[in-house]
């Protein structure tokens, strides 16, 4: 049966870490437009040079682009139980979002917001760049990704809250603790 699900957070807040267990138990596909993107930059395709220079920058990559990249990938399913990881993250994106889950007939189970302090968040970031050195954490970009954030992306919670479907899960702590928590929530 179709399902969705979508992951909200500031950078750093256990989205990525969090999708990849939940997808596990509920037998969903993560779908991470950063994952995506960051598939592009390794293949050097003309979307990867384009967006590397953007994620680099800590902005975010037209919603044109993303949202067409949604779609492909959704056109591809048979079917569709997708846990959407860092999208959407405009209400361009929300919007074009919902008329993509009416085309595809899946509806929105839920939306889980991870909330973590920026100071936290910061020194995660930090740290996965002396682990796995991303291009993208280093304190100037972080900066600008939570600012960008605040900006364009913190507006959604207003948009899923008036649909009934949000979540506020506590993501601070072990990895294990907040798992406990998202599934606590969702049942
Ligand atoms: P993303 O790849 O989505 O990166 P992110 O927001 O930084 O989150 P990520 O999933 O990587 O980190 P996580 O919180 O799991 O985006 C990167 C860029 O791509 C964006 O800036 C933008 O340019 C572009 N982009 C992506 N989607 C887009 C869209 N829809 N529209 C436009 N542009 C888009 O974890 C971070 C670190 O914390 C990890 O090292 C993890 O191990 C650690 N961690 C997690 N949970 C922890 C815990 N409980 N305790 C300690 N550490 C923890």
């Amino acid at each position: 049966m179709n399902e969705t699900l979508i992951f909200m957070g500031p950078p750093g807040a256990g989205k990525g870490t969090q999708a990849v267990k939940l997808c596990e138990n509920r037998k969903l596909k993560q779908l991470s437009t950063g994952d995506m993107l960051r598939d592009h930059v390794r293949r050097g395709t003309e979307l990867g040079v384009q967006a590397k220079q953007i994620m680099d920058a800590g902005k975010l990559v037209s919603d044109e682009v993303i949202i067409g990249m949604v779609r492909a990938e959704l056109e591809s399913m048979e079917e569709v139980r997708v846990l959407f990881d860092g999208f959407p993250r405009t209400t361009a994106q929300a919007e074009a979002l919902d008329q993509l889950l009416q085309d595809f007939n899946a509806p929105l189970a839920g939306v889980v917001l991870l909330e973590v302090d920026e100071e936290v968040v910061t020194q995660r970031l930090l740290k996965r760049a002396e682990l796995e050195g991303r291009s993208d954490d280093n304190e100037q970009t972080i900066r600008n990704r939570l600012k960008v954030y605040n900006e364009q992306t913190a507006p959604l919670i207003g948009y899923y809250e008036g649909t009934g479907k949000l979540k506020k899960v506590d993501g601070m702590g072990e990895v294990a603790d907040v798992e406990a928590r998202i599934q606590g929530i969702l049942g």
